[in-house]
């Protein structure tokens, strides 16, 4: 073999190693990555929902707590509803559900071409693997009767279009008062609308109003709707306003086995304005929590009002903390002290203990959890440095193979 000869193989050889190496560094790398592309949204996690007695219950047939916030009217505060809001308050505030509030009264600026303001808040909810409330929102027109066609054609609509999709809630009727009666008027409404869903969306979970703007599921529950699987009943509250004497009835209502969804809430005066009462507004969180009520805090805007969540700001997403109002405070730091919905790789899914009955063992668990997990991701630090020695030793070993067999051909030819 010439000098030449020896120089040229050597450059080759040491290029074969360089390219092995990288070949297999991508191959490390790109795992990674694709590693943590692979969190899961609350979707993700818990899939398609379901009645389970008074509980929902997620796909792995875990109990489950949907809490959220709702918008306020659609028509008065579109600019919310947008992509980096939906997203930013799941990762931020840990949000698993929003509620696109539509009034159904044309005066509260109802009309069939807000119909496309639901769908683009039902995709930037889909898109953000978060489940999502499509609240007929009643209340001038405190009598679900008084604009049911519409209703039914809206449903048929939203029902056609979300038939496969795992994150829809349908309320059929928000808040049904004035001279309005349970078996005289919204059942017989609910009746209809329900069966209207069912022909075409066999599972999603439908909630319906309840007389005296949504508090009386006392009432509902001696005579609930029959035949119809993974239907709720709405309970409302207002901190401020409406105390012991409503959990009372919310109570006798579970005792009876009626299953309870807070669409709504407010921690000021049921005005949604003045006063807040966080102190009651803690009790009635906790009387959820202990029942596994889903909430939603009303509402997502910076009206002057003390229910809006937002201070004096016009930004629409990425808030900080000085810019939300009282409300918005007490909600975020509620919101955020449930560990439930940590981020967890999907892959980690099995680690959860299922079946949690109290804050304090939530707590427990949770804590597990995101220790489960750190020790998950050390190990997996630790293996992936395992691969890369393997890489190196495996490309280097492979170089020399090369280089041995091209000099013996070199030599056998000279
Ligand atoms: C309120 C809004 C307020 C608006 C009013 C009338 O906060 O800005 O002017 O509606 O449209 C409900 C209703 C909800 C109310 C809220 C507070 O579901 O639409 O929003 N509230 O009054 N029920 C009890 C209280």
């Amino acid at each position: 073999m010439t000098k030449n000869n020896k120089k040229i193989l050597s450059i080759f050889l040491i290029i074969l190693l360089i390219l092995c190496c990288l070949v297999n560094f991508g191959n490390v790398a790109n795992a990674n990555t694709q590693d943590s592309k692979n969190i899961s949204t609350p979707v993700q996690k818990h899939g398609r929902l379901k009645l389970s007695g008074t509980n929902i219950i997620d796909k792995n047939g875990d109990k489950f707590q949907l809490r959220g916030i709702s918008t306020h009217g659609i028509a008065w505060f579109p600019q919310y509803i947008n992509q980096e809001a939906f997203n930013y308050m799941r990762d931020e505030w840990k949000i698993n559900a929003v509620r696109l509030a539509m009034y159904s009264d044309p005066s509260a600026g109802y009309d069939k071409s807000i119909h496309e303001k639901v769908k683009q808040g039902v995709k930037f909810a889909k898109d953000a693997g978060l489940y999502v409330i499509i609240d007929w929102h009643i209340l001038s027109d405190g009598n679900p009767n008084i604009y049911k066609d519409s209703a039914i054609e809206f449903f048929r609509e939203m029902a056609n279009s979300y038939k496969n999709d795992e994150n829809i809630i349908y309320e059929i009727c928000n808040e049904p008062n004035g001279d309005v009666q349970w078996e005289r008027d919204i059942k017989p409404y609910a009746l209809e609308v329900i069966k209207e869903i069912r022909n075409i969306d066999k599972n999603a979970i439908i909630v319906v109003g309840t007389p005296t703007w949504s508090q009386d599921v006392d009432i509902v529950a001696q005579n609930p709707i029959q035949g119809y699987e993974n239907i709720m009943y709405s309970l409302h509250f207002y901190a401020a306003t409406h105390k012991d004497y409503l959990r009372q009835k919310a109570q006798k209502a579970l005792n009876s086995g009626l299953p309870i969804f807070v669409t709504e809430y407010g921690i000021c005066d049921a005005s949604g304005n003045g006063n807040i009462d966080e102190q009651e507004a803690n009790v009635w969180i906790q009387f959820l929590d202990d029942n596994n009520i889903s909430w939603m805090c009303w509402n997502l805007s910076n009206k002057n009002e003390s229910s809006a969540i937002l201070g004096n700001t016009g930004k629409i997403t990425d808030w900080t903390e000085e810019e939300l109002s009282q409300c918005g405070k007490w909600l975020t730091s509620k919101l955020k002290s449930y560990p439930e919905e940590v981020v967890v790789k999907i892959k980690k899914e099995n680690n959860i203990e299922n079946n949690v009955e109290n804050t304090t063992e939530k707590e427990e668990k949770s804590n597990e959890i995101i220790e489960n997990n750190n020790v998950d991701l050390n190990n997996e630090e630790h293996n992936s440095n395992i691969i890369i020695v393997i890489s190196i030793t495996i490309s280097f070993i492979f170089g020399l193979i090369i280089g041995s067999v091209l000099t013996i051909i070199v030599k056998s030819k000279k």
